[in-house]
């Protein structure tokens, strides 16, 4: 049909990157025509390619029920905002406009909860095999980065230009030209310490060293988006503190979670050192995992739900430190404890949004089948297993 020619029209762009840095000038000295005119043809091109990889899922998730109402989401939100494609940058189209993304924001606010669902019900169904788990976590981390960035662009043409409200005046849409690192350090520790307490009746504390290493002794600040550093600080704290209480009881002193900020001239570097007995390297390879990390909503009749380790928030986390050409990793010594690594860029011109390009390599990535093994090593149960062609 003629929603099918769109999708491939509009697939066939590469979404354009943007720099934090392009961010902020745009929110500073751009006008509300201007992002309209950017705005509509850019939603359609970041929409239509991760909705083709989307049709390239396998085909039991995609008959999910829950995968069903995702997809034909985005399918509802590319219609509406096709409605503007030719339409002239007067206020008139633009209130509009704005009124629909508000519209197109609420629909997809429970996206990672119901694609979670559907994962569910496809491992009920029927469990699945490795090279489709392999395709589903390349999609994952493909589909919620493409889904940050269109929030992220929704969001910050209606602070900028529409009526949402900014967090603080100093805020151009949801960045932070001036984020003072360390206070969303404390605030997520705070706040994980409370549901730490609330779970466990104990909690560490946390050492906080900050290192300024290019404006030696001044208060390290940079060009980010606080609700993204907050919500990976935030999910880093949960499991630093729920393994400190776990490994060492809830009587014994714990050891402080110790946390690093340095700011150098390229990279802005957190890491988060928990005692709490660290993870095999097995484990630690599954934390990241979205097929491994879905598990059934806790039950709803009064007991608590676990203070981490259910969800999707480390995978979700990397997603937010990559989106600007960031990174998170975790470093565990089983026996002992894990630091945690976030690293963003310091530098607001360099700091470019990571996006998905619908490809013929994104198509392979997804559709091709097990692939032979090129590395031999022994599989304990199994031998040594025969040589295929
Ligand atoms: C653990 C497992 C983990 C994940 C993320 C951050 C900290 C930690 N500590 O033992």
């Amino acid at each position: 049909g003629s929603l099918a020619k769109k999708l491939d029209y509009y697939s066939q762009f590469q979404p354009s990157s943007l720099t934090i840095q392009q961010y902020l000038d745009f929110g500073r000295i751009g006008t509300a025509a201007n992002s309209y005119t950017f705005l509509k043809n850019e939603l359609l091109v970041r929409l239509a390619n991760i909705m083709q990889e989307f049709t390239l899922l396998p085909p039991k998730l995609l008959q999910m029920p829950s995968s069903k109402m995702v997809s034909n989401w985005y399918a509802e939100s590319f219609e509406d905002l096709l409605l503007f494609e030719a339409s002239d940058a007067s206020p008139e189209q633009v209130a509009r406009f704005n009124d629909q993304l508000t519209v197109v924001l609420k629909r997809h606010a429970h996206v990672v909860e119901t694609m979670a669902e559907g994962l569910i019900e496809l491992r009920e169904s029927d469990g699945v095999d490795i090279a489709s788990e392999k395709g589903i976590q390349y999609f994952l981390d493909r589909f919620y980065i493409n889904r940050i960035s269109i929030r992220m662009l929704q969001n910050q043409h209606l602070v900028v230009f529409g009526n949402v409200l900014p967090e603080s005046p100093r805020h151009v849409g949801c960045i932070d030209p001036a984020c003072d690192v360390e206070s969303v350090v404390y605030d997520a520790f705070e706040n994980a310490r409370f549901l730490c307490d609330r779970y466990y009746l104990t909690s560490p504390s946390m050492k906080l060293e900050m290192h300024n290493a290019v404006e030696k002794g001044k208060p390290i600040s940079i060009v980010a988006v606080p609700s993204h550093l907050y919500h990976m600080m935030f999910e880093l704290f949960k499991n630093a503190m729920r393994a400190t209480v776990e490994y060492h009881g809830v009587d014994d002193d714990l050891p402080d979670i110790k946390v690093y900020v340095v700011k150098g001239n390229e990279d802005l570097s957190i890491k988060i050192c928990d005692r709490g007995g660290g993870v095999s390297r097995t484990i630690l390879e599954r934390l990241y995992n979205y097929m491994y990390s879905t598990a059934p909503p806790p039950p709803r009749d009064g007991t608590q739900a676990p203070l981490a380790g259910y969800g999707y928030g480390l995978p979700l986390s990397r997603l937010y430190a990559r989106y600007f050409l960031g990174d998170l990793f975790l470093v565990s010594m089983e026996g002992h404890g894990t630091d945690a690594c976030i690293y963003l860029k310091a530098v607001p011109v360099e700091a470019s949004e990571v996006l998905p390009i619908y490809s013929t390599s994104s198509r392979r990535n997804l559709t091709m089948g097990p692939q032979v093994a090129d590395w031999s090593h022994h599989v304990p149960g199994q031998g040594n297993r025969p040589a295929q062609s």
